[in-house]
């Protein structure tokens, strides 16, 4: 069994370890608490899942520069609070790195932040305050200093996970494809690809900016204080170039869904538009101050967009043989296709009213 404490004690941790207990629900690293004794702070332990961040020396190092550069943003502005404002990750004891490699597994330790609340669902109030926090954090980082690597190169480039998913039904490695619902689900996205396509087509003409975006805008990666405003932007891994769609989509596939992502009541899966409305009034405020007309026009693609990907991204899983993204049951990453596919068509049905929406404001 790998020792937690051991592990946590190679960083510059202050105070004795009490416990360390499972944390969160990531679907891609393991995450811990580490309690500490007395008045010291206690801490978030994780190990890093490289299979995915293949690069961890640029994953931290890109965490280090956007949370430096935050940082010194907060305090010009004279932000007070700023420990609970931003992550502070630890270095080791005998070195400044901010990752261990013990137990052939990557490791990292940043400081919890207290009296903070994370949620998997959010009233519009809250969705305004997180449009305009995701949007201060674009705005902040629309200036660092660093050149940020992409820590999963085309993340969120459509066109490769169209790719992959038309290579995971190729190579059929899990014989899944002999099911009729796998062909039903693959005809009806072949309606929609090129189409979300077209925010590589955009850029490629020269008309959309890659900017640094966060890329898993979920509601659960934000901390909230008592009073629902959003202290911070936590999961910092894939903080990276792309467009603005990114976040703006990944929110909402989240936040506007009436149901969880793997909810497997497909039926009642459903895009509240008073979710959309409230977290585009917040967003639309966050970057007055950079976004382009086009970007702005496209806002309501990017809330299709978002579920269709990841549709296509649960889909080519579950092809493969569920060997990416967590799963809890056989059939888990196909009940979760359903769902955001059924998102999708009920978030494209009322792009008409999302435009105007964002037409008017
Ligand atoms: C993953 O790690 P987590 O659960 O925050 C995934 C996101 C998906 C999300 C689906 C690196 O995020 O892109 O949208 O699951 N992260 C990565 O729930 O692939
Ligand atoms: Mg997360």
């Amino acid at each position: 069994m790998t020792d937690l404490i051991s592990i946590a004690s190679l960083f510059a941790i202050e105070g004795d370890i009490l416990e360390i207990k499972p944390l969160g629900n990531g679907l891609i690293n393991d995450t811990f608490k580490v309690v500490t004794a007395g008045q010291s702070p206690d801490y978030v332990l994780q190990r890093i899942n490289n299979a995915i961040f293949t690069d961890v020396d640029l994953l931290q190092s890109n965490i280090e520069a956007v949370t430096r550069h935050i940082r010194a943003k907060l305090l010009a502005a004279g932000e007070d609070d700023i420990d609970r404002k931003v992550l502070r990750f630890l270095p080791l004891r005998d070195s400044a790195r901010t990752w261990a490699l013990a137990d052939g597994k990557y490791w990292r330790v940043s400081v919890f932040i207290a009296g903070a609340n994370t949620y998997e669902t959010v009233n519009p109030y809250y969705s305004e305050f997180a449009g305009e926090a995701f949007g201060h954090f674009e705005a902040m980082l629309a200036d660092i200093p660093d050149t940020l690597g992409e820590t999963i190169p085309d993340f969120h480039n459509m066109e490769l996970r169209w790719r992959q998913l038309r290579e995971a039904v190729a190579a059929d490695k899990a014989g899944r494809m002999s099911l009729p619902e796998s062909r039903e689900i693959l005809a009806d996205m072949e309606k929609y690809a090129s189409d979300m396509c077209r925010a590589e087509q955009l850029h490629r003409e020269g008309k959309l900016p890659k900017r640094i975006c966060h890329c898993d805008t979920k509601v659960n990666n934000m901390l909230f204080d008592a009073d629902g405003k959003v202290l911070c932007v936590i999961d910092l891994d894939t903080v990276m170039p792309s467009y603005v769609f990114s976040d703006f989509g990944d929110f909402l596939r989240t936040a506007a869904n009436t149901l969880p992502e793997d909810d497997p009541d497909t039926e009642r899966v459903d895009f509240r538009m008073d979710i959309f409305e409230a977290f585009a009034r917040g967003y639309l405020r966050g970057t007055a101050s950079f976004l382009t007309p086009v970007e702005r026009d496209n806002l309501p693609y990017a809330a299709c967009l978002f579920p269709f990907m990841q549709a296509v991204r649960f889909f080519a899983d579950y092809l493969n043989g569920d060997t990416y993204y967590k799963t809890l049951y056989p059939d888990h990453n196909l009940v979760r296709t359903r769902n955001q596919l059924r998102l999708f068509h009920r978030a494209l049905s009322k792009v008409p009213q999302m435009q105007s929406f964002i037409q008017q404001h």
